[in-house]
């Protein structure tokens, strides 16, 4: 059994999107970020970055004890090993798969976390972070688009865990001012996803506890020293 330590946010839901589509049993532990469920020290003990998604696998392949995991690019990962799905076998295929993984990790999702960020959260609108920000996310989704111009269904050959990476940052489009209606081939991948079951019941996982951010949301997880839940709770 694996369990989820998850909210319902871009980066937990490439793991419920996984979990659904590879068939591995899970259970899932629910977090809320706006509480600070996240800077608890039983959590930052599976997760030092007080970040999540986190996995704890109780049941390992070598047998031993059971192995915590964070993040979400490790995680899909290892999840694609342990099922031997959304991964392929042959050494040209996976590292296909693990470079756009990399750069979803690396790129698409950092940087579009800031371009929501300072277009939603931000206290005060600063024009220059606005426009870095967005123009790197329609740069990035311009990259995809291109990558998949020509009739690619999927990012890298088959469906794979680079397609789950990206998926749930395309989603956001809207609160990220974006419009698809600009990247026509990111629009007919996207379709393609949306369509599938198993995506739509990992998206499904924990919808009824997606909450608006209220003002102590925003004090403990935008916090300047992002401090312990202890002290976030002292500074009420
Ligand atoms: N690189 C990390 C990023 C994880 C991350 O930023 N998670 C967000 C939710 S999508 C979070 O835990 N936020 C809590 C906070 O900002 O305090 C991953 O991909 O797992």
């Amino acid at each position: 059994m694996i369990d989820l330590h998850y909210a319902p946010t871009p980066n937990g839901w490439k793991i419920t999107i996984m979990l659904e589509e590879c068939g591995l049993p899970y259970r899932v532990v629910s977090m809320q970020l706006g509480r600070g469920d996240q800077h608890t020290p039983e959590f930052l003990k599976l997760s030092p970055n007080g970040r999540m998604p986190a996995i704890v696998d109780h049941a390992p392949a070598d047998g031993g004890e059971p192995i915590a995991m964070f993040e979400s690019g490790a995680i899909l990962i290892y999840l694609a090993e342990k099922s031997g799905r959304f991964m392929p076998a042959d050494q040209r295929g996976r590292f296909n798969v693990m470079q756009w993984v990399m750069w979803q990790m690396g790129g698409l999702g950092p940087m579009l976390g800031q371009n929501g960020h300072f277009l939603l959260y931000a206290p005060e609108k600063i024009p220059y972070a606005i426009d870095r920000y967005s123009r790197e996310a329609k740069r990035l989704y311009g990259v995809l688009d291109a990558h998949l111009e020509g009739g690619r269904d999927y990012i890298a050959g088959d469906y794979s865990i680079a397609d789950m990476a990206c998926f749930p940052w395309i989603m956001t489009h809207k609160a990220q001012g974006l419009t698809l209606d600009e990247f026509p081939n990111v629009k007919r991948w996207y379709a393609l996803l949306r369509a599938r079951p198993q995506v739509q019941a990992g998206l499904a996982v924990g919808k009824a506890e997606r909450k608006p951010m209220d003002e102590q949301a925003r004090k403990i997880m935008f916090g300047v020293d992002a401090p312990s839940h202890a002290q976030a709770q002292q500074q009420q």
